[in-house]
């Protein structure tokens, strides 16, 4: 793909010489994680594709819809809310921060002891090697954890930067404050984009954005199946993948992936043996490119049958948004009310995290739980004590572990997780 999107990278004003060598060492990561795995669906042929063009095609899509006049929202956090930026006439993607590739240069921007995922991100803007950052007009964030609520404040002198701020429990006040917060949103939008969301555009928009939750929680339910229809790897690839692609587009290939996926339910075809080993993931979000963990436990011949992250279930919290009637305010407090079901690990208290957590555990029949909090989060790190003591009270066997996106943690949470998977 490089010659052809050559020219628009230059473009877009990527740093070249370092974004060839991150180009050059990506296949072959995808190619030893992905392309290796036994009886994967057909239909992972799409979310490969898309893969292989991450910083082709769809970033030629992004720029032609600048060029008719159309803006560009980066986002790192699922209550960043799809929903108004498409009522607004944008495209909402999330932003690179999966990579050990751009921590170093994060590093000389912010303190080494912040979690991977804000050194990724802030270090594949600063150094000019995401063509997501280069082609974004603007950058939502939002006050969840302490490292990125101070990142904004520092990423704003490389590219604008809004921050939404949410509340970190959930009283009735703290509701009012977010919808507050969702129509600041809205005039944002508008005057970003300088189109007016309307109600019925923003009925729209929910409509289609609820089409992607809605086939998400199919591939979701699907997963419940034993044996395990596909790999956690596919599951989390698609996921990735539906904070980049183009929302319509998204949700049709994962509806064809699902019809794969139920012939094979009813056959009883699974990935694994129907008594492999079923992992719930729970823990912090695993932006694309890291797949260590779920590559990590299949390499034991155990399947990751959930993840409890906003790379998971909590993406897909509360459900579908209801569309209540033609009023925008009524809209907004009914978009609230589904993200605030959202148990991000800043919410104190967050209980309701830890009853998903035993939930999930039985209805997808999981053997055990793997906890991983990157290292220097301390929102999950510290919930994760409280997760474990839940777990162990109900008899279901837990690992606790943390660390970052390098190989050297990659080769010490090897030797863990496969002596936790041993004991199951
Ligand atoms: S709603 S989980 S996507 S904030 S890993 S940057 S918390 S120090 S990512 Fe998240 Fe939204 Fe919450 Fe979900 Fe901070 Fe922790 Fe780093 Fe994190």
């Amino acid at each position: 793909m490089t010659e052809q999107y050559r020219a628009m990278w230059e473009k877009l004003g990527l740093d070249m010489q370092t974004h060839d060598v991150l180009l050059q060492a990506l296949p072959a990561i995808y190619e030893k994680t992905y392309l290796g795995q036994k009886e994967r669906p057909q239909a992972m042929g799409f979310y490969d594709y898309v893969v292989s063009e991450i910083h082709g095609l769809r970033i030629k899509e992004l720029v032609e819809h600048r060029e008719k006049g159309g803006k560009v929202f980066g986002a790192f956090c699922v209550y960043a809310p799809e929903e108004v930026i498409v009522a607004g006439g944008g495209i909402c993607v999330g932003l690179c921060a999966g990579a050990d590739f751009s921590v170093p240069a994060g590093e000389r921007i912010v303190p080494r002891n912040l979690c991977a995922l804000i050194k990724s991100a802030v270090g594949f803007k600063v150094s000019g090697v995401c063509p997501y950052f280069q082609v974004a007009d603007l950058v939502i964030g939002e006050t969840t954890c302490d490292g990125k609520k101070k990142t904004w404040e520092i990423l704003n002198d490389y590219i604008p930067t809004y921050v939404m701020d949410l509340p970190n429990s959930r009283s009735a006040a703290d509701r009012d404050l977010w919808i507050t917060e969702l129509k600041r949103f809205v005039a944002k939008v508008e005057e970003t984009t300088g189109n007016t969301i309307t109600p019925q555009k923003l009925a729209d928009a929910t409509t289609l954005i609820n089409r992607k939750r809605a086939v998400l929680q199919r591939l979701f339910n699907l997963r419940k199946a034993r044996p395990a229809p596909i790999s956690g790897l596919d599951a989390l690839l698609a996921v990735q993948i539906s904070f980049y692609d183009d929302p319509a587009r998204f949700t049709l290939k994962t509806g064809e992936l699902c019809d794969e996926l139920e012939a094979r339910v009813k056959a009883e075809q699974g990935v694994a043996p129907a008594k492999a080993k079923r992992i719930l993931y729970a823990g912090t979000p695993m932006p694309i490119p890291f797949w260590t963990i779920p590559s990590l436990i299949e390499q034991t011949g155990a399947v990751v049958v959930v993840e409890e992250s906003c790379t998971g279930t909590r993406l897909l919290a509360g459900g579908q948004t209801s569309i209540t009637d033609n009023n925008l305010d009524a809209q907004l407090a009914a978009l609230a009310d589904r993200q605030l079901q959202t148990n991000c690990a800043c919410f104190t208290p967050n209980s309701a995290r830890i009853d998903d957590i035993l939930r999930l555990a039985k209805e997808y029949q999981a053997d055990g739980v793997i906890h991983f909090s990157l290292s220097f989060c301390q929102p999950y790190n510290l919930e994760g004590i409280l997760v474990r003591k839940a777990l162990k009270n109900a008899g279901i066997p837990v690992l606790l572990l943390d660390g970052d996106f390098s190989e050297e943690q990659a080769g010490q949470l090897k030797t863990r997780i496969e002596a936790f998977v041993e004991t199951l």
